[in-house]
């Protein structure tokens, strides 16, 4: 009897993915795919590659165990085409099959190829919306319809009543929804945060390491210090060693950046919930509990909470929900080349070395590295969107465009003009100095506005202003900085102005080979 189709996709590693059958495996043959086309539609990390095809390899192994009938091209098998829809075509060749069906792809791209199938391939297709995120594309799209600002925070409540989570009927737990001000203290250099976990690379992952170093060896990132959970057992770990060591301080050290401290109290979670070991929802009850059970205050699980349930839910909903040519949104004009020093990490600028290395070392920088270092410089320096998207895009092991576009421009680059945040994360050298201790240690002086030994943050920061006056200065949460620029004598202003010009021009363009 002719069976169904089931491809899975590599960030689709669920065992309640809503296209496998959960009771009888005997109808469907499962194909998953290493195809050339997505490892280098931009030069991916070599740790982002590595974690998807050793955790694809350990799926399909786990699905075999229960009885399906998978279908596994690895990426140097004789005939792989290198892509999606090659590949599909080339498994209805070998299979008896009369349908398709597919969990709804996390991108527009992916998407795109497979609308195509039905008629490519002469067969009913069959697209589920992917239900692992708590809330539907459909049902984001009716919450953001007709609203004239789309604030996370209005859309976090509505998800916190509908999932009940830190809910006491219909209030907030201990009545208040947000705990941020909680959540923005600076961190005590000595702090003794506890160690990453790690794993012990098995034989599946160690050959997958050796295939993307032979193959993918010239990309930007280093391999040896691999330390991602590759399957959903190891995810688990990863997430109770979170609950156990890091939830309780999560909260308060959630905004500060120490040298040489890569991880602090953040969850390490991005890399398995984007790629399905782990589920969102899961993730959320469990560290409610911890609350529940009194092993963690309100601030640190309300905070962690609201990453997931709120901002990473909105992220996705605001990517679909945004025109297509959403990643090709500029507000401010800004062309300016990305710097190299994005790549090399070689600048006098220690916070934005230390964001480099991180990124070079793990395909990780948490989140305040990711928008008030590295997102703030390129902003305020005014570069160029898209070149910024492309490198968050290749950085980072948890980097997948639903996720990484939006982020990066909405909420690191405004170059939506405000459809995301209020106003931009625009700062000047002070509030790096304020939660981190990046400023003692480097070349530049923080509290030197300009010349040639100040922060570059702090001319850029009003330059930035000044440039964008007539798209900023009616902004109600930004606007009134003006007033504080006004009371400068011109000379000032002309120093900023100057300070900013010489520092942009020693900046030299990154080779865009790096990204695709
Ligand atoms: P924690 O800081 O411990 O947070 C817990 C969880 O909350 C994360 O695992 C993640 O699932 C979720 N989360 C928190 N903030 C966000 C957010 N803004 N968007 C979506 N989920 C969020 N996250 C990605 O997963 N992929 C990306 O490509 C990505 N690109 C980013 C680019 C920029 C410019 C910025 C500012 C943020 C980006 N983020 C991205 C969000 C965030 O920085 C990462 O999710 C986080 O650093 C992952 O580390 P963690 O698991 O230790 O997270
Ligand atoms: C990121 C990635 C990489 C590097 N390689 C593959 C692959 O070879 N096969 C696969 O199925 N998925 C891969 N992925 C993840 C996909 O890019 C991801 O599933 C899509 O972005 C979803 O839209
Ligand atoms: Fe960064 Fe400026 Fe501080 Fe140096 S002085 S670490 S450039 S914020």
């Amino acid at each position: 009897m002719a069976k169904t189709l089931v491809p899975v996709l590599g960030d689709q590693l669920s065992h309640d993915l809503a296209s496998l059958p959960d009771d009888d495996p005997s109808g469907c043959v499962v194909l998953m795919m290493e195809v050339w086309d997505e490892a280098t539609y931009v030069k991916h990390h070599p740790q982002k590659i590595a974690l998807l095809f050793s955790a694809m390899r350990h799926f399909a192994a786990e699905l075999e165990e229960k009885g399906f009938s998978v279908d596994y091209v690895q990426l140097d098998d004789e005939g792989n085409t290198g892509s999606f829809t090659g590949e599909v075509e080339r498994a209805l060749a070998r299979h008896d099959v009369d349908a398709i069906r597919i969990v709804e792809a996390g991108e527009r791209r992916v998407m795109d190829a497979i609308a195509g199938w039905e008629h490519r391939f002469a067969l009913p297709v069959t697209i589920l919306p992917d239900t692992r995120f708590i809330c539907s594309i459909d049902e984001f799209c009716a919450w953001a319809q007709g609203r004239s600002g789309l604030r996370m925070e209005n859309f976090y409540r509505e998800m916190r009543r509908k999932t009940g989570l830190l809910m006491d009927g219909e209030e907030p737990v201990e009545g208040r929804w947000n705990f941020d001000k909680e959540n923005r203290d600076s961190a005590d250099p000595d702090t003794d945060f506890p160690e990453r976990p790690t794993y012990e690379p098995d034989a599946i992952t160690k050959e997958v390491l050796d295939l993307v170093t032979e193959r993918f060896g010239d990309h930007f990132g280093d391999l040896d210090q691999f330390a991602w959970p590759v399957t959903a057992k190891e995810a688990q770990q990863a997430l109770d060693d979170f609950i156990d060591k890091r939830l309780p301080g999560f909260g308060a050290t959630q905004d500060a950046m120490l040298t040489g401290e890569d991880f602090m109290n953040h969850a390490l979670l991005s890399t398995s919930i984007n790629c399905g070991l782990l589920d969102p929802l899961a993730v959320c009850r469990r560290a409610e509990q911890a609350y529940r059970d009194g092993a963690a205050p309100i601030a640190a699980v309300e905070g962690f909470i609201r990453q997931i349930l709120g901002w990473r839910e909105y992220i996705r909903g605001i990517y679909w929900w945004e025109d297509r040519d959403y990643g090709a949104a500029n507000f401010f004009g800004n062309r300016r080349y990305l710097p190299d020093f994005y790549w090399t990490g070689e600048t006098d600028m220690h916070c934005i070395a230390e964001a480099v290395r991180t990124t070079r070392e793990h395909a990780y920088a948490h989140h305040i590295q990711r928008l008030m270092v590295l997102g703030n410089f390129a902003l305020i320096a005014g570069i160029d969107p898209r070149q910024v998207q492309d490198w968050y895009l290749v950085v980072y092991a948890d980097a997948y465009e639903w996720v990484e576009q939006p982020n990066v421009v909405g909420m690191a680059l405004y170059a939506d003009g405000g459809d995301m945040a209020s106003k931009p994360y625009c700062a000047s050298g002070n509030y790096i100095h304020k939660m981190s201790d990046y400023c003692g240690r480097c070349r530049y002086k923080v509290s030197q506005k300009t010349g040639e030994d100040a922060c570059p943050f702090n001319a850029l920061y009003w330059d930035f202003l000044d440039r964008n006056r007539d798209k900023l200065e009616g902004n109600h949460r930004i606007g009134r900085i003006y007033a504080t620029w006004d009371r400068m004598s011109e000379e000032r202003r002309n120093e900023y102005r100057d300070s900013a010009k010489a520092f942009l021009e020693t900046l030299t363009p990154a080779d865009e080979g790096w990204a695709r």
